[in-house]
C-alpha cells in the first residue's frame, strides 16, 4: 500500500520514532527545505498528518498552508504553540504527551531546588578549582521543613506534592480552580501563596492565560530569602524583573529549566551562584522521551486505524 505523506515541522526525531513511522509514512522534513514558506506554499495541501513538538509547535505560517491537515501529533505536553482552540473549530485533532513525562519533570524540579539551595554548581566548581586547600564552602540552606508553593497543580504538579514528601513539607498550591479532594492549602491568590512560602515551583502550560503570571509583586512577595522554580513553560515569568530582582536581592535565588526565547538565556544569569540554569531538559531522558515518542507515534497510527487518538488535549476531546 502506498505510504501516507507526513509533515515533520521537529527538526530531528529518535531512530525508534523514525522507525516506527516508516512502515506507514513518508517523512517531509520542513526544517531541511531552505525556503519554508514557498515549499509549503506548494507541498502543504497534500499533508492530512504532521508531527511536531512542543518547542517547535505548529504556528500560523506554517498552519495556513495546511488547509487539509487532519491531525497534530505534539511530541511533549506543552502545546501552547499550536492554536488548539482553532484547530478544534476546524475539526483538527491535535494530540500531546501527559502523564508519562510526570516523575521526569518533578524530579528535574527536585534536582533543581536541591542543586540551587545546597550550591552544587558553585560548590562543585569550588572543589575543582581547588578553592577547598584554602578552607571549607561557606554555607548553604536547607531545604528540610520548608513551605512549598505549587503554581499548577496538576499532573505534574501533584506528582512533584508527592515526590517532596521526603522533605517533610508544608504544601500549598495556586491555580484558577480550587482541586476538589485534595489536603494542600489552596490560595485563589497567586500573590498571597508567594508571601508565605520560601519556595514556588512554577509548572503551568504557557500560553495567554499564564503569561507574566510571575510578575514583579510575586518575585517581592516571594522576596530576598525565597526561590522561584520553574520547570513549566517561560513565559509564565517576566524575566527581564527576574533578572533584576536577582540582581539587586529582591528575590533570593532561583533554578530555571525554561526560558521566555529559548535557546537564548539572559546573560546576566550566567556569572549568578544564586541561580541555576538547565536547557529546557525537564523530560529529557531516555527512557521518558522514549515513552513520549511512542505515545506522539502511537496517536499518528492509532488515528490511521479508526479516527480515534490515544491523547488528545482537552480542547479536542470532542472531536
Ligand atoms: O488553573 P487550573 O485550575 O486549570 O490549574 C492548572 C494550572 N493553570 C493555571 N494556574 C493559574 N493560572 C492560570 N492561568 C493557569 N492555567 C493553568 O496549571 C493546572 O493545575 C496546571 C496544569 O496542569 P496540567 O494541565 O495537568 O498540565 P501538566 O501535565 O501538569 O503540565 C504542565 C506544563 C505543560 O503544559 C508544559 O508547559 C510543562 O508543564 O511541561
Amino acid at each position: 500500500m502506498a505510504k501516507l505523506d507526513l509533515l515533520v515541522v521537529s527538526p530531528s526525531l529518535t531512530d525508534r520514532m523514525q522507525d516506527a513511522l516508516a512502515e506507514k509514512f513518508t517523512l517531509h522534513w520542513l526544517a531541511k527545505e531552505a525556503d519554508q514558506q514557498s515549499w509549503l506554499a506548494e507541498n502543504g495541501a497534500k499533508f492530512a498528518h504532521v508531527l511536531t513538538d512542543g518547542h517547535w509547535g505548529v504556528k500560523p505560517d506554517i498552519m495556513q498552508h495546511l488547509p487539509n491537515v487532519k491531525v497534530i501529533s505534539c511530541y511533549g505536553v506543552g502545546y501552547d504553540n499550536i492554536d488548539a482552540a482553532d484547530c478544534a473549530a476546524r475539526g483538527v485533532v491535535v494530540t500531546h504527551t501527559p502523564n508519562v513525562l510526570n516523575a521526569e519533570v518533578a524530579n528535574t524540579a527536585i534536582l533543581l531546588w536541591l542543586a540551587t539551595a545546597r550550591r552544587l554548581v558553585r560548590d562543585d566548581a569550588f572543589v575543582r578549582s581547588g578553592a577547598w586547600l584554602n578552607g571549607g564552602a561557606p554555607l548553604t540552606r536547607s531545604v528540610e521543613n520548608r513551605k512549598v508553593g505549587i503554581l499548577g497543580l496538576g499532573r505534574i504538579g501533584e506528582d512533584l506534592a508527592q515526590r517532596l514528601a521526603i522533605f517533610s513539607p508544608e504544601i500549598s498550591y495556586h491555580s484558577r480552580n480550587e482541586k476538589p479532594g485534595v489536603s494542600y492549602r489552596y490560595y485563589p491568590k497567586l500573590i498571597d501563596m508567594a508571601r508565605d512560602v520560601d519556595v514556588m515551583f512554577c509548572i503551568t502550560p504557557g500560553g495567554a492565560a499564564t503569561h507574566h503570571i510571575v510578575n514583579r509583586d510575586v518575585m517581592e512577595a516571594l522576596g530576598p530569602d525565597g526561590t522561584l522554580i520553574n520547570v513549566g513553560r517561560g513565559t509564565a515569568v517576566d524575566e527581564a524583573e527576574m533578572v533584576k530582582a536577582l540582581q539587586d536581592g529582591r528575590l533570593g535565588n532561583a533554578g530555571l529549566d525554561v526560558f521566555e526565547a529559548e535557546p537564548k538565556v539572559p546573560e546576566a544569569l550566567f556569572a549568578m551562584d544564586h541561580v541555576t540554569l538547565l536547557p529546557h531538559v525537564g523530560s529529557a531522558t531516555v527512557e521518558t522521551r522514549m515513552a513520549m515518542g511512542d505515545l506522539s507515534v502511537n496517536n499518528l497510527l492509532q488515528f490511521l486505524t479508526d479516527g480515534t487518538t490515544i491523547s488528545p488535549v482537552p480542547e479536542c476531546q470532542n472531536l
